[in-house]
């Protein structure tokens, strides 16, 4: 990519479609196409048709994609894979229509089986059966893995595929039901500390373990790869730590200053007990992540703060 290269970002208001935009300005990048979801709908394919026939960008991120917790994901299941593979097949498609020279297509972990060996590695792909909280979204982040590498190989397109872990940071979604585990928590702890409740619920039984990335070091990860890795199949981007959700809402609470107690809610699911993955291919190309989880809380509550003042 160069600094003058036409740049589209598909989901640049989301958590990492903005991070992927606050790199690329960082960088110098001057030439960046974005839409909003009122300005285009992207699962309609002939306003996509028709984005692509005018806009003609060089290079896509394809970070735009419904998402959301585990709740979310097992209550919407017809959306989650519904929206996500008209999105994907749509942005896809018209890349390859108009001759994109590079798309990243952001996939998740969550692709991965339930019970892989851990940490994960890219090869396990496929390998056994998925989490089913999580499947419809999986299958259609797999489906969007499968389309990149299927106009690869028919087409020559360079279209590439990255898997983030569990991703939080500026910009999340803090929807009490629908958010991620790590803004749900900030969400309900802090509300517990202002209304002075003696204690906060977490979901399921705190056992399970999540790795967690701060949304600009994927941003900064991406960048690397968007200029130097061209390969077929899928790359892992994760911070190669993880740590049980008991322990995650207890740095939480000492995060948001909240005394009360934690209590387990054990009639809400689990999910899968592990999900750590391998970086190995990741650091061979000379990237680590910068933030500590502990540091990345506080900034995510501070933001999760001048965006919310009236949650109480
Ligand atoms: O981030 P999360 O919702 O989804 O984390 P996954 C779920 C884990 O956190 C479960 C526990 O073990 C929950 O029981 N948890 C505790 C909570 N309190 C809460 C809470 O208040 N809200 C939520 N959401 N969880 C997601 C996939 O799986 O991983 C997505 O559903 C995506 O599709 C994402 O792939 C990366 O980590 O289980």
């Amino acid at each position: 990519m160069e600094k003058h290269s036409k740049i589209y970002i598909a989901g640049h208001r989301g958590m990492v479609g903005s991070a992927v935009h606050r790199k690329l300005i960082a960088e110098g990048f001057t030439n960046i196409i974005t839409r909003t979801s009122q300005e285009i709908d992207l699962r309609n394919q002939k306003e996509v048709f028709d984005f692509f026939n005018s806009e003609k960008p060089e290079y896509v991120f394809l970070a735009a994609a419904k998402v959301g917790g585990i709740l979310a994901n097992n209550t919407f299941r017809a959306d989650f894979i519904y929206e996500n593979l008209m999105i994907e097949s749509n942005i896809i498609h018209h890349s390859y229509l108009n001759q994109v020279k590079k798309l990243m297509f952001f996939g998740s972990s969550c692709i991965y089986p339930r019970m892989a060996p851990q940490p994960i590695k890219e090869d396990y792909l496929l390998t056994g059966v998925l989490e089913d909280t999580n499947e419809p979204y999986a299958i259609a982040k797999i489906a969007g893995i499968k389309l990149c590498d299927a106009y690869r190989a028919q087409y020559k397109c360079n279209f590439i595929s990255v898997m983030p872990t569990n991703m939080y940071g500026l910009n999340d979604n803090y929807h009490p039901q629908n958010a991620h585990v790590l803004p749900a928590l900030i969400r309900r702890i802090h509300e517990a500390k202002i209304n002075h409740t003696s204690e906060v619920m977490v979901w399921g039984s705190g056992s399970p373990r999540r790795e967690f990335l701060y949304a600009d070091d994927l941003a900064d990860a991406c960048f690397m790869l968007m200029q130097n890795y061209n390969e077929p199949g899928l790359i892992n981007i994760g911070s190669g730590v993880d740590l049980s959700i008991k322990d995650l809402a207890q740095l939480v609470k000492r995060v948001v200053g909240f005394d009360g107690e934690l209590k387990f809610d054990t009639t809400k699911p689990d999910g899968t007990p592990r999900k750590l993955m391998d970086n190995t291919k990741l650091k061979n190309l000379g990237w680590e992540p910068k933030m500590k989880l502990d540091e990345g809380i506080e900034k995510s509550y501070q933001d999760f703060l001048s965006k919310h003042p009236n949650v109480n």
